[in-house]
């Protein structure tokens, strides 16, 4: 099939390219660099070194023979290009990874809070558009994120997006509704993101747009198999305090014995999957596409939960580093439990790839490898949810 990576430049496009192109995919990458970009606004870069596109690519035609195409551009800004590049390549499936995605960044100042609410939103209703306006019966898959439901409730569990409610009548009985699972962003990124999937809504109902929209945990690792092949391929590997997420921040400090930076009481409970299983994830997503009528199916893409405490615990016993417990620079419930559903993807054959120690020890290696690389200056998350947060760091 004819796949369209819009973001493949980024740390789960750039492995998904690989991984699909690998299985015989024809794959033509759409990406702007703002990732590249944003590395030298905040001058904290890739721990991994990671190679120009240019290089990038024709590393992996010598040793695949496989030629993966690459267009320049601005998804969000230039939809006119976007569009003819669609019409020109008539692509099977797009899988939309084009976002700015971290939390902290987005929440850095009213620059940064207006640019990610810009490009994700027109980033994706550009390509809702487009799609519509060539007519073409392209399947779209979306990265999501599992913080469009918030992080739980008590005794309930997350379903894969939507949710049975019965209504009061006015008179008497009640109605029954599927609706979209609530919304409950937790920092303008993650708005962003329970706005795409109202666009996803609306484009499906009036057009009949084919869409999938994976609601992904935190990704944690950092190679695959197809990154390994040669060190011009390696993925990217975010540890500043804007993009580094979670697990692969406290691996990465444990390697050069910075303190595990807890944020708060530790006792926020997340979902992860392992870089392995996102690109599955989105193999099995292309391979089961809806079907033409087909409401948008949503898939929650992890594969367990974590409490982030628990997570410095265990990497504190295997590294022996210190655990830090810091205040909090997010305004986020400071404990709470997770139950999700994910069998959409396990009845579709996804083998879980779990916390294990050896994978665990693998990113501590990279980690390491590259330890040399680190800013120290970068670690600590510098992006306050509010003004009052910033005002108690600094006190
Ligand atoms: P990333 O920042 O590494 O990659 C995103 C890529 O999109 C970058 O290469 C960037 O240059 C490109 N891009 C952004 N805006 C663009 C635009 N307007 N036009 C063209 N290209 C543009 O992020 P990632 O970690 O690879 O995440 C990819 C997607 O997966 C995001 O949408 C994110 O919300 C979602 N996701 C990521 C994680 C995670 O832990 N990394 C977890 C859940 C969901
Ligand atoms: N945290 C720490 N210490 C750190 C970094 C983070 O305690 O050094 C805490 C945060 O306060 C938060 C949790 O760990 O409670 C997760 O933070 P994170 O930065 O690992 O992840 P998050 O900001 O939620 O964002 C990441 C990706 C995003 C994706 C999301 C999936 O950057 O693109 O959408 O994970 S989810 O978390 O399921 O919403």
């Amino acid at each position: 099939m004819k796949v369209m990576v819009l973001g493949g430049d980024g740390f789960c496009g750039w492995p998904t390219s690989l991984h699909l192109s690998n299985r015989g995919h024809d794959i033509v990458i759409v990406d702007n660099l703002s990732r590249r970009n944003i590395d030298n606004e905040l001058e904290a870069y890739s721990l991994t070194p990671i190679e120009p596109m240019g290089v990038r690519i024709n590393t992996w035609e010598q040793l695949s023979g496989k030629r993966i195409r690459f267009h320049r551009i601005d998804i969000a800004g230039e939809y006119d290009k976007l569009k003819t590049l669609i019409l020109e390549e008539k692509p099977d499936a797009i899988v939309h990874f084009a976002e700015q995605r971290a939390a902290p960044y987005s929440m850095k100042s009213e620059y940064h809070k207006c640019y990610t609410v810009n490009n994700n939103l027109n980033a994706t209703h550009n390509v809702l558009c487009a799609i519509v306006a060539t007519g073409l019966p392209v399947h779209l898959v979306h990265l999501g994120t599992m913080g469009v439901y918030g992080y739980g409730s008590p005794d309930t569990k997350i379903p894969e997006g939507y949710l049975n409610v019965r209504i009061r009548k006015e008179d008497a009985g009640e109605v029954e509704k599927e609706i979209l699972y609530p919304a409950d962003p937790g920092s303008i990124y993650h708005m962003t993101k329970t706005q795409d999937q109202l666009f996803f809504y609306y484009y499906n109902k009036n057009d009949g747009v084919r869409i999938t929209d994976l609601h992904q945990g935190i990704v944690w690792g950092t190679n695959i198999e197809e990154t390994l092949q040669d060190e011009r391929l390696i993925n990217r590997f975010d540890y500043d305090g804007d993009y580094g997420t979670v697990l692969n921040r406290f691996l990465m400090q444990s390697s050069i014995n910075h303190p595990l930076t807890v944020h708060g009481s530790g006792g926020q409970t997340r979902a992860f999957i392992h870089i392995q299983d996102t690109v599955r994830c989105i193999e099995i997503a292309l391979d089961n596409p809806p079907e033409r009528n087909e409401r948008v199916k949503i898939f929650n893409q992890m594969t367990e939960t974590h409490r982030v405490r628990d997570l410095a615990q265990l990497v504190s016993e295997m590294t022996g580093t210190e655990v830090l417990y810091m205040n909090n620079p997010r305004k986020e419930n400071e404990e709470n439990d997770l139950n999700v559903d994910n069998k959409c993807f396990l009845d579709l054959g996804l083998n879980p790839t779990t916390l294990a120690q050896g994978l665990l020890m693998e990113v501590r290696d990279v980690a390491e490898k590259y330890a040399h690389r680190c800013d120290r200056e970068k670690i600590i998350c510098k992006s306050y949810w509010t003004r009052e947060k910033g005002l108690e760091t600094q006190n």
